[in-house]
């Protein structure tokens, strides 16, 4: 048995309170090299009463497999080991110690037992239900529609009157024409919209704050903001505003006084300064500096990074978070550059926030790993980045092998605990990245099968505007096109087919949050690859083809399908088609 390979975190994701009630329990063993586990457990105050209960083999990833278990405990606390059983039947007592035989006096150690030693709600992750049913569309408002072209900045641009936009252009997105579009939202399905930053700013783009408690002028103003929030709610739309917290633009009167009084500003403190005065030289908004002595978002001199350790930055980055959920009863806030801040900045921000919306739901933006941010007390999840790009890698990129696929989409669920899972933000493209259509070389069913292999997971998908009538886009700026409303340039086909892939999911969303992934058939031959998702009360059935011969499958058409053929008994699935099928599940409409 490979015990090098074994490993058990107690309060981590490997041991976690998943409900009020309930603990979930993991551990991880080289794979097939473990025949059983069963867990040993009992009260920490009555270890004379262990009782052992068999744990269930779940996912595996290209080094691990994970074992799991769903338990209680009659008085909120839980101690507890493991029996391992090697595939030549030895066993073997893992504990707080490591390794022991498996015997009457082992099982007798009491101080070798991992503990919660009690259930505190307080500690519990929790992410708001509501978020679990929904489905997002990012917004960047400059280039989403012009409804009020009284508030056009100078210079701004026809709309769509450039097929590669630059990034100092302006188009005249605002408010209004986002109000304008909502019932396009409706129908689509959307019930959530994520806004890039729509505060006073500098650029086209606003992550270059001047003032956070005003509406940038090119957007619209407050008023216009209330008004386009309570369509939204009136319409079951949840609103997330981005706060871009990590930097202030060079242009706020913040920074413009530490370039006027230099350390005599009362703003000296609020940012990363080395030496005075600060070498501040103009440079275009995309251009990068290196002689800057001061810290700034990536190498722009245009976002000198802002001092969050400090406590007159945080009461005013505090004081503007709440602003927004009192005055405006926001759902949601997104979180720029998030992994740069402190997290004791973050403990203050969740605090803060969850005492004025309790059921409010914080996004960061992590590229990466994120176990530090999801425990509970910082964010409820993170842009899942590296989830996608698992599905892309594969489906896209044709750069790791279909079980590597699969292993790695297991490797990130492993790194979460399973509430956390169930509201993660699944991105397959956004401003920050190229279009999905564009990844896939323009090949629309291509598109359509990655977005239906995504849309059908654990975690909460956020369509990218434009997607729906196949927009394309190369890197940032060209991923930020003006959205297309003329109708001879809307490809219906692709809105039809993602408003019945949003409406399958929503259909099956509890399916897809509560249920457990199995991985059921995969064939790197033909391409076919398929998996559950597996309740008590019902199974959702996803089938793909990612090779280039027609599969035959010995089952009905299901829900929601793509280039297949039937017949009674048969579905024949196409190179880039796929078969959704459900059993014994209500369709929750
Ligand atoms: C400019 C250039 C871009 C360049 C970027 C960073 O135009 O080509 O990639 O600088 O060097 C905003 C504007 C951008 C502008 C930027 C700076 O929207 O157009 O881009 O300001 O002027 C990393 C960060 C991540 C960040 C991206 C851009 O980790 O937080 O870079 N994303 C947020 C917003 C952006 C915004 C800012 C930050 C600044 O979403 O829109 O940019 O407020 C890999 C790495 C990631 C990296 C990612 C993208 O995956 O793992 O860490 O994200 O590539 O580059
Ligand atoms: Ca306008």
């Amino acid at each position: 048995m490979n015990t090098a390979a074994i490993l058990h975190r107690p309060e981590s994701e490997y041991a976690y309170l998943y409900k009020k009630d309930t603990m979930h329990i993991r551990i991880r063993t080289a794979c097939n090299d473990v025949k059983q586990i069963e867990l040993l457990h009992g009260d920490p105050y009555q270890l004379d009463q262990l009782v052992m209960t068999p744990m269930n083999k779940g996912l595996t990833t290209s080094t691990h497999d994970y074992w799991e278990i769903e338990i209680g405990a009659t008085h909120r606390r839980l101690s507890y080991a493991f029996k391992i059983t090697g595939l030549d039947d030895s066993t073997l007592l893992f504990g707080e110690f490591g390794f022991s035989d498996f015997n009457e006096e082992t099982i007798k150690a009491a101080n070798n037992y991992f503990r919660l030693p009690y259930f505190h709600e307080a500690d519990r992750f929790k992410a708001p239900e509501w978020v679990k049913e929904t489905v997002w569309y990012q917004i960047f408002p400059e280039r989403f529609a012009n409804g009020d072209t009284t508030n056009d900045p100078e210079g701004t641009l026809p709309w769509g009157s450039k097929e590669h936009p630059d990034r100092e252009d302006f188009f005249g997105g605002d408010l209004q024409g986002v109000i304008d579009h909502l019932d396009h939202l409706v129908e689509l399905g959307i019930n959530g919209i994520y806004f890039c930053p729509i505060f006073k700013a500098h650029s086209n783009h606003k992550y270059d704050t001047i003032d956070y408690l005003e509406i940038d002028p090119d957007f619209g103003d407050k008023a216009l903001f209330k008004q386009l929030v309570d369509e939204c709610h009136a319409r079951g739309i949840k609103v997330m505003l981005d706060a871009v917290f990590n930097h202030m633009g060079d242009i706020s009167p913040q920074w413009q006084d530490v370039i006027e009084n230099g350390e005599n500003s009362p703003y000296a403190e609020w940012f990363h300064i080395h030496e005075f005065p600060v070498s501040y030289t103009e440079t275009e908004d995309f251009e990068f500096s290196n002689d800057i002595n001061y810290d700034t978002f990536a190498f722009t001199p245009h976002m000198p990074k802002l001092n969050t350790a400090h406590p007159d930055v945080q009461k005013h980055l505090l004081n503007i978070a709440t602003y927004w959920i009192k005055e405006f009863d926001i759902d949601a806030w997104r979180l720029d550059v998030a992994n740069e801040v402190d997290h004791r900045f973050w403990k203050k921000f969740y605090d803060a926030c969850t005492e004025v919306k309790p059921d409010l739901y914080i996004l960061g933006e992590i590229w990466h790993s994120s176990q530090r941010w999801l425990e509970g007390d910082e964010f409820h999840a993170v842009m899942n980045y590296p989830f996608t790009d698992a599905i892309t890698a594969y489906f896209l990129h044709k750069t790791v092998s279909l079980p590597r696929m699969m292993e790695n989409i297991n490797a990130q669920l492993m790194l979460y605990r399973e509430q956390t899972n169930q509201v993660m933000f699944n991105v397959l493209d956004s401003h920050d990245t190229p279009r999905l259509l564009t990844l896939a070389n323009n090949n629309k069913a291509l598109m359509k099968q990655v977005l239906a292999f995504t849309y059908l997971q654990k975690g909460v998908p956020c369509l990218y505007y434009g997607d729906e009538f196949s927009m394309t886009g190369g890197p940032d700026p060209d991923c930020r096109k003006c959205m297309v409303w003329k109708e001879e340039q809307q490809d219906r086909d692709m809105f039809e087919f993602i408003k019945a892939l949003i409406d399958t999911r929503k259909a099956y969303q509890p399916l897809l949050s509560e249920g457990k992934l199995i991985w059921t058939q995969a064939d790197e031959i033909t391409g076919l690859v398929e998996y559950v998702y597996q309740t008590k009360s019902g199974e959702l059935r996803a089938t793909f083809n990612s090779g280039n011969e027609a599969i035959t499958l010995n089952e009905p058409t299901g829900v929601l399908t793509q280039l297949t053929r039937s017949t009674e008994t048969q579905t024949i699935i196409e190179p880039y088609g796929f078969n959704i099928s459900v059993i014994n599940t209500r369709k929750d409409n």
